[in-house]
C-alpha cells in the first residue's frame, strides 16, 4: 500500500512563524499598526500578498499598489535574513523520525506549502532529500483552503486524493485538505484545528502503529 503523505512547511516542519512575524512587525511598527501575536495567527497559512492586505485592514490603511509592492519586498528581504543562519536544529520535534519511518515504509512524501522560500528552507535544514515532490507558493494560483496545492502534490505523486494524508498547523490547511477529500491531520491546538480528523499537539506524539494504520486503511 502506497499513500500520499503531504506536509505543510511553515508550523509544521519548522517554527519560521516566528520569523514571518518579527518581518511583518518592523512593516507594521513603521505604519503605526498595532501587531500583535494574536494577530499573527490570522496570517498562518495565508499568503505574502493576502498577509499585508490584513495588516493593512487592522490599521485600516489604505496603499497604493506602489507601496504595497515595496513593503511585500522589504518584509520578504528582512524575512531572509533571519533564515540565514538556519540548519537541521530548526526542525521541529519529531519530524524527522516520522520522515525516516515513511522512507522506511517506501511511502510517497511530499511539501505542500504557501510559501515562496519553501525549497532554501528544506536545503537549509538538510531534509529536501526525503520529499518526492514540491509544490510551494511558486506553483499554485488559489491560496488555501483552496486545495490546489495539495491536489497537485498528490497528482504528481500519481496518487487518489483519497489516498492522501496531509499534515497542517493552519485553519486554512485543515480546511483545504477536507475540501480535496484527504485525511486531515492537525498539528497544534485542538480547539483551533477541529475540523481535523486527528489533531497531535506536536510530531512527537504520532506513534508507528498510527502511521501503520494510516497506510493499512
Ligand atoms: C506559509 C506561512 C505564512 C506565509 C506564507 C507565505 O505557509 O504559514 O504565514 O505568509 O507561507 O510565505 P512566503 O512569504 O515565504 O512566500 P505554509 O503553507 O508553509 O504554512
Ligand atoms: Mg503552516
Amino acid at each position: 500500500n502506497t499513500k500520499a503523505f503531504i506536509f505543510d512547511l511553515d508550523g509544521v516542519i519548522v517554527d519560521t512563524a516566528k520569523y514571518h512575524y518579527l518581518a511583518w512587525q518592523k512593516i507594521a511598527n513603521a505604519l503605526n499598526i498595532d501587531f500583535t501575536h494574536e494577530h499573527n495567527e490570522l496570517l498562518k497559512g495565508v499568503s505574502r500578498v493576502r498577509s499585508l492586505d490584513i495588516i493593512l485592514e487592522l490599521g485600516n490603511i489604505q496603499a497604493s499598489q506602489e507601496d504595497k509592492d515595496k513593503w511585500l519586498i522589504q518584509k520578504n528581504e528582512d524575512y531572509l535574513t533571519y533564515l540565514v543562519d538556519m540548519d537541521q536544529s530548526e526542525i521541529l520535534p519529531g519530524v524527522l523520525t516520522i520522515l525516516q519511518f515513511l522512507k522506511e515504509k517506501n511511502q510517497a512524501i511530499a511539501l505542500g506549502s504557501a510559501s515562496k522560500n519553501a525549497r532554501p528552507i528544506l536545503e537549509k535544514t538538510g531534509i529536501i532529500s526525503y520529499f518526492d515532490v514540491i509544490v510551494d507558493g511558486n506553483d499554485v494560483t488559489n491560496a488555501k483552503p483552496d486545495p490546489e496545492v495539495f491536489l497537485k502534490a498528490a497528482r504528481l505523486l500519481n496518487i487518489n486524493p483519497e489516498d492522501a494524508i496531509v499534515f497542517e498547523d493552519s485553519v486554512a490547511g485543515v480546511q483545504a485538505a477536507n475540501i480535496g477529500k484527504m485525511t486531515s491531520v492537525g498539528i497544534g491546538s485542538k480547539t483551533v484545528l477541529h475540523e481535523a480528523k486527528y489533531i497531535f499537539e506536536d510530531f512527537t506524539l504520532i506513534d508507528e502503529s498510527f502511521i501503520n494504520d494510516l497506510i493499512s486503511q
